[in-house]
């Protein structure tokens, strides 16, 4: 016995009821994620899921493609898959209901697993996802009936209905509206849902930061590149890069933030966050750069830190002998080993809670996060910190290195020119050109940019905040017509130049000299 054929026209309809169940599984799921932990909505935890199975090659080419939009780039695919499985549940259901539920059912399960098994996930982190799918299943249910009215076979399987059935498809149209509204009214609900509460916005907006006891130098004058177009050389808040592996950003109470150092040491420490402002703090100039800045890149940003010297927390712990790195654990589990050497001798590395002259935005890590002068953020910047295991490089991993990155991240000793722009045209004569190199905690001491094959040059250095920060530079260019390639490189404190070998990210970081072709106007 076949089931009865559908009207043309009906299985379009059926596509759609997929898709509007689906749609309110979401909502619902997110109102339902808003009080229960918003990480734990399906479409984010199968999306934090995704990114932690990603391998390091395609994160890389993510962020090639997309750059800092990369989260957006991962929603709006998980979106589409999601629309064209919804559509075919919606198809399924109308030849079998059952096997239409099977399907939400399914999907639905793929949430609760993902929501589950997140480091962070609390007890109930599988009741958005069953509660979505709870309302997914009746409005898929409530729709596909209303376009298969005919009588199911009967028992004794003799169907009861040869033609094309006649959908009731004025039914149908208002109960989609019912289900459209409900999937938009639930999902705004969520959203407004998630901020009221959430406490770490509103905690954010009433923390008074203490006054450092050691504060930052000024920036010295002419610091800032003469340039014009070339970064900011203290990167405002809001354009400072942001890397992470979390979809949503996550929510840390200040008043329960605490940090447990242990592992290898003699006894065990426990800091609350008024113990942490409590202590003298110490503000001071660090570019974060990242291991997956390709080449010219832009992921890379300077701030004004406050925070307190790791190296005091651990004094407290008392590290053991044999002990030679730090796992640092943040709230959503991302982990990163830091040497143990790098946060015990005299550099500021710091558990940061100011970035220029606020309390750090919630991306950025609020309430506490890593800041570890010379080493790329994949081993030293954890964002949301809440934990510190001094261990040894022989026994524990972290999040990158299990995908095949360095257990180590040095920064690398990189350049690049900010103006004039790839690809720009600039009448012949004077032309400015300017950008920014950086080695932390060696410093740069030169920078040389080279016209086509021609010499290297020396150019103007702007003057150096400290060993731990980029450097900006300028130059006066005499640029005669026609297209040239500009190349520049850095030498640092230690008399290094700057490699010219081309290597990618992965493992350690990329390495080569940034070049532009520019166009030069008779
Ligand atoms: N909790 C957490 N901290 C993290 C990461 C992360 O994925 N999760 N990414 C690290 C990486 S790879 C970099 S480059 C820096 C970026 O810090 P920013 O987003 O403040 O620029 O954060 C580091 N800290
Ligand atoms: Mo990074």
């Amino acid at each position: 016995m076949s089931p009865p054929r559908s009207a043309p026209g009906t299985r379009r309809l059926a596509a759609l009821a997929g898709v509007l169940a689906a749609g309110v599984t979401l909502g619902v799921s997110s109102l339902a994620a808003a009080v229960v932990q918003p990480a734990s909505a399906p479409l984010v935890a199968v999306g934090d899921a995704f990114i932690d199975v990603t391998p390091g090659w395609l994160k890389d080419a993510a962020i090639a493609v997309f750059d800092v939009h990369d989260k957006t780039a991962l929603v709006v695919g998980m979106v589409l898959v999601l629309t064209v499985l919804a559509a075919g549940a919606g198809v399924i259901a109308l030849r079998n209901h059952t096997l239409g539920t099977v399907g939400v059912v399914l999907l639905g399960t793929v949430g609760a697993v993902s929501a589950a098994s997140r480091a962070d996930a609390g007890q109930l982190a599988v009741v958005p996802s069953l509660a979505g799918t709870a309302a997914g299943v009746v409005a898929l249910r409530a729709l596909v009936d209303r376009l298969d009215p005919a009588p199911r076979p009967a028992r004794d399987g003799a169907p009861d209905v040869t033609g094309p059935t006649a959908p009731d498809r004025r039914s149908f149209l208002n109960a989609a509206m019912v289900v459209t509204a409900l999937a938009a009214l639930s999902a705004a609900a969520g959203s407004v849902g998630a901020r009221v509460t959430q406490a770490a916005g509103a905690a954010r907006e009433l923390l008074r930061l203490p006054a450092p006891a050691r504060p930052a130098a000024a920036v010295p004058a002419g610091a800032q590149s003469p340039a014009v177009g070339v970064v900011d050389v203290v990167t405002p808040n809001d354009d400072f890069y942001r890397i992470d592996t979390a979809l949503v950003v996550p929510q840390v109470d200040p008043s329960t933030w605490t940090l447990r150092v242990h592992g290898l040491v003699e006894r065990e420490v426990t800091m609350t966050f008024a113990e942490l402002l409590a202590a003298d703090l110490v503000e001071t100039y660090v570019t974060l750069a990242c291991v997956s800045n390709p080449v010219g890149g832009d992921l890379v940003g300077n701030a004004r830190w406050l925070g307190l010297p790791i190296r005091e927390v651990l004094a407290r712990a008392v590290p053991l002998p044999g002990a030679d790195m730090v796992l640092s654990t943040s709230v959503d589990g991302f982990t990163a080993s830091t040497p143990l050497a790098a946060l015990t001798d005299d550099r500021d590395a710091l558990l940061a809670v100011g970035m220029n002259g606020e309390p750090l935005p919630l991306a950025h890590g609020f309430p506490v996060r890593m800041v570890v002068p010379g080493l790329y953020g994949y081993v030293s910047a954890t964002k949301w910190v809440t934990d510190l295991e001094v261990t040894r490089f022989a026994d524990q991993e972290a999040y990158w290195t299990v995908r095949g990155w360095s257990a180590e991240g040095p920064i690398k000793t990189s350049s690049r020119i900010e103006v004039p722009r790839h690809r720009a045209s600039v009448p012949a004569g004077a032309v400015t050109v300017g950008g920014t190199a950086w080695a932390q905690h060696t410093g740069i001491t030169g920078v040389e940019v080279q016209v086509d094959e021609g010499e290297w040059q020396p150019v103007a250095l702007a003057a150096e905040i400290s060993v731990d920060t980029w450097r900006q530079w300028s130059w006066s260019w005499d640029a005669e017509p026609g297209s040239h390639t500009l190349r520049v490189r850095a030498t640092d404190a230690t008399g290094e130049a700057q490699t010219g070998d081309r290597q990618s990210m992965i493992p350690d970081g990329a390495t080569g000299w940034h070049e532009v072709t520019v166009q030069v106007s008779a």
